[in-house]
């Protein structure tokens, strides 16, 4: 291979918001790189701009018109004269335009080739491409032209040599949008007529293919890395299987039933996909693992992940320092033998979320009152502060809290006590809910699979938290206080008894069983 110059970067645009855009950012300043925030109206006061050495206000709050404007972005870094660019996840990051349009103006996209999230960005190219390479996908057909199929009676064909239940699947798509279960033969037209429409709602182009449907299957991903010098590793898996609507909520490394083998297969199978394209950078390959121990890739995503610091932990790494390497054009410090010796312990992820614990919808609002856990082996990913206000405009994701422990026991217990510490006022959070789950028996064990929420959402769904909590306690104890003395027709209710205030041992009783 021809030898790749190095071109140090010296100035850093930043084109995200949020923990992600602070995360990237600090590890350039490590690095003594001037950083460049760029921001909405909503992000005026926004921790990355704060951190920055310089900012540039890219427009309203939508994001439409200001983190999605490809113009608005090339524009910041000419006036700032910034060398490269870091996409973050999200908006602009695997948008193959602004990919041509940075090299187009002499800029360095930290990311993959234009070309390498073109052919991953159909995911009926990726299944023909990485298919070539050897890697297993889930069987299924692209249609007669490769690109979906023309009439609901094509699919029903197909969807017959694959074998009911099948899948329905948005060949623009990606993260289960247009995507259709079919259990029979009978509910195939309209669901394809479903997903068609769904499909171009969401990705303008109604192109849909068939898969056939994995039960219960655990959802696995592969970090990859690959340079300009033709080198790919892999860093092991994240086990991301406690999802909601597909979004992810919790997410672990490494997964606790991916043996030494198994790793080892897919981490060559997703090395192999990502070979086929030539890929440079991070990115991660996303598997089913079926409760047979059959592994299927299902798409590439050509990013850096929100879920990228489970991965660090293990490997006691920083991805977003290697990103800068390879995008600099030098080749990755370490080989698969220095990473598989260097991978230690394990590490859990949640996903704190401004949403309403009951309804799971977004909750914004300002935060009142902060406190954020600490402690050995504890990370935060946050954009926000106390004070803060949580837009409407963007994800309501407020921060990460991950945890690294010598065993996952010792790092479901870490979390544990991280969750405890962890308070926020002001907004709802899903705090209640990942102190519910890192209790519950079956992710203790490690036995979950995709459906794990879904089937769980009554002992993970708190029924009062914070001051709706302490309105329900003090309702109950002014109750119990104020009660007539029970009569005959009267003491079939429990709380209609005449009792002293109770005293503040009982209340705590409550509390914990109303949690
Ligand atoms: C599947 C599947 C079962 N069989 N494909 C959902 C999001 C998108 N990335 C792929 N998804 C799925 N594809 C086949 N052939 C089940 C899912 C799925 C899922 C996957 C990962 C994590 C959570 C999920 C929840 C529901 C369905």
């Amino acid at each position: 291979m021809a030898a790749v110059p190095v071109k140090p970067i010296k100035k850093v645009l930043v084109a995200n918001r949020g923990e992600i855009a602070v995360r990237v950012m600090r590890t350039c300043q490590e690095r003594g790189l001037a950083v460049v925030a760029v921001y909405s109206d909503a992000d005026r006061l926004a921790p990355h701009v704060q951190i920055a050495d310089e900012a540039v206000h890219i427009g309203p709050s939508a994001s439409a018109q200001s983190y999605l404007v490809i113009e608005k972005i090339l524009a910041a870094c000419k006036q700032t004269g910034a060398d490269a660019v870091h996409p973050g996840y999200g908006f602009l990051s695997e948008n193959e335009d602004f990919a041509d349009a940075c090299a187009a103006a002499g800029i360095t996209f930290i990311g993959p080739s234009a070309d390498a999230m073109r052919k991953m960005g159909s995911k009926t190219e990726a299944r023909k491409t990485v298919t070539a390479a050897g890697t297993p996908v889930v069987p299924g057909d692209n249609g007669p032209s490769g690109n979906g199929f023309p009439s609901a009676e094509a699919a029903l064909v197909a969807a017959r040599q694959i074998g009911f239940p099948v899948l329905l699947k948005a060949a623009a798509g990606g993260g289960g949008k247009g995507m259709r279960l079919v259990a029979a033969e009978a509910d195939l037209p309209a669901a394809f007529d479903g997903a068609r429409r769904e499909a171009m709602a969401a990705f303008g182009d109604d192109a849909v293919y068939l898969e056939k449907a994995i039960q219960r299957p655990r959802h696995i991903e592969i970090q990859v890395f690959g340079d300009q010098h033709g080198n790919l590793v892999h860093l092991g898996e994240r086990d991301c299987s406690i999802q909601r609507r597909h979004q992810k909520v919790i997410e672990e490394a490494p997964s606790p039933v991916v043996s030494p083998e198994l790793r080892a297969k897919m981490g060559a199978a997703a090395v192999a996909a990502a070979r086929a394209v030539a890929y440079v950078g991070a990115g991660t390959c996303e598997f089913l693992l079926g409760a047979d121990g059959g592994f299927y890739f299902l798409e590439m995503n050509t990013r850096l992940q929100v879920e990228h610091p489970v991965t660090e932990m293990i490997y006691g790494l920083d991805l977003v320092a290697w990103q800068l390497d390879v995008a600099e054009g030098r080749p990755m410090p370490l080989t698969q033998e220095q990473l598989d010796a260097r991978r230690r312990g394990h590490a859990v992820e949640c996903r704190v979320y401004a949403e309403d614990p009951v309804k799971f919808l977004p909750s914004p609002g300002r935060i009142t009152h902060l406190r954020v856990p600490d402690g050995p082996y504890i990370r935060n990913d946050s954009g926000c502060y106390e004070g803060a206000e949580i837009p409407v405009h963007y994800d309501p994701m407020i921060s990460k809290l991950v945890v690294w422990g010598e065993t996952r026991a010792a790092a479901v217990q870490r979390m544990r006590r991280a969750l405890d510490e962890y308070q926020v006022r002001g907004i709802e959070t899903n705090l209640a809910f990942h102190r519910r789950c890192f209790r519950h028996a079956a992710f203790i064990e490690g036995d979950y699979d995709t459906g794990f929420i879904g089937r769980n959402t009554a002992e993970l769904t708190p029924r009062a938290e914070g001051a709706e909590l302490d309105a329900a306690i003090i309702a109950a104890a002014l109750n119990v206080a104020m009660a007539p003395k029970a009569t005959a027709s009267s003491s079939t209710n429990g709380a209609a008894v005449a009792a002293p205030m109770p005293h503040s041992s009982e209340i705590s009783g409550w509390r914990n069983q109303l949690r």
